[in-house]
């Protein structure tokens, strides 16, 4: 398929998703909104993808909303009918994709920018990045999926003063408060992440995925239903080709090749 707003690449397991407007701080326009979801579901669908990797083109990974498509907008448009069918369905692609997903965060994140960057499960940011709720600043709340998020990942507190201030998150500061995972010189973000892709994708990439599902699940479930939950999907786990290898692997002490079945 052929993308405009977006670049598409797979290589060696790893699909790399990059935006790219980057005159406007890849902000989401209607078709890279599309786009990207088109995307995330062909990765999806494609076998030989057993991770991901979302990026952005120049110094921002994404300023959200493209403000130009709301500027002279008429008194008809709704904003929440923009959200359905837009940004949700982007965001519900992704956190229900049983593949590991990296942000790649090469820079600004702003606005519903950063609900996509907190719907991956992995964050790895350069040191120039930072991020900013935005929403604010044009008396708005925080939207595609952020109130959700946010809380979770960094606690109320701070998710209200991002939300209300509308105050720029450094990228250590982001670090401190479990906004990223990791922080890497600038200039040295695509190899790290390439090796983190690589890492992942050569992994047990079944287990890896009901992981990212019992956990996603698990927010809104009591310790009794995550016990469940957790044990039926270990079920499911412990008849792949991956557990046997990983097992045998371990007494003949060598490393595990693992197939993601
Ligand atoms: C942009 C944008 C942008 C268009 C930079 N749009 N052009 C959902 C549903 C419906 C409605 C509304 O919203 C939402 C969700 C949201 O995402 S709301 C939040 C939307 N985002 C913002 O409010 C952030 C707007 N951008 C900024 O505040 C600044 O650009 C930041 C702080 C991100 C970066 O500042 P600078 O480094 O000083 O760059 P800049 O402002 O000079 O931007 C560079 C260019 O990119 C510039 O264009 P120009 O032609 O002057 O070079 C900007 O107009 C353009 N741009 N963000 N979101």
């Amino acid at each position: 398929m052929a993308y405009e707003t977006i670049l598409y690449h797979v290589a060696d397991g790893v699909a790399t998703i990059t935006l790219n407007r980057p005159d406007k701080i890849n902000a989401f326009n209607d078709q890279m909104i599309g786009e990207t979801i088109n995307a995330f579901k062909a990765a999806d669908r494609d076998s030989a993808v057993r991770c991901l990797v979302l990026t952005g083109v120049g110094r921002g990974f994404s300023s959200g909303q493209d403000l130009s498509e709301f500027l002279n907008r008429d008194e008809e448009a709704s904003i929440g009918e923009h959200l359905r069918r837009g940004y949700h369905q982007l965001i519900r692609q992704m956190v229900n994709l049983e593949k590991p997903i990296i942000g790649a965060i090469n820079g600004i994140v702003a606005g519903a920018g950063m609900g996509v960057a907190l719907a991956a499960d992995i964050r790895i940011a350069s040191d120039n990045a930072y991020f900013m709720l935005a929403f604010s600043r044009i008396g708005l709340i925080p939207d595609s999926g952020l109130n959700w998020f946010l809380p979770r990942i960094v606690g109320y507190s701070r998710a209200y003063e991002m939300a209300v201030t509308a105050d720029r998150v450094p990228a250590n500061q982001a670090l401190e408060w479990g906004l990223v995972n990791r922080v890497v010189p600038a200039e040295q973000l695509p190899e790290i992440v390439a090796a983190w892709a690589h890492r992942l994708a050569s992994g047990p990439t079944l287990a890896y995925g009901l992981t990212k599902r019992a956990m996603n699940r698990g927010w809104d479930m009591s310790l009794e239903e995550a016990l469940a939950y957790e044990a039926y999907l270990q079920e499911v786990a412990g008849r792949s080709e991956d557990n046997r290898e990983g097992i045998a692997a371990f007494f003949e002490k060598r490393e595990a090749r693992f197939t993601g079945s």
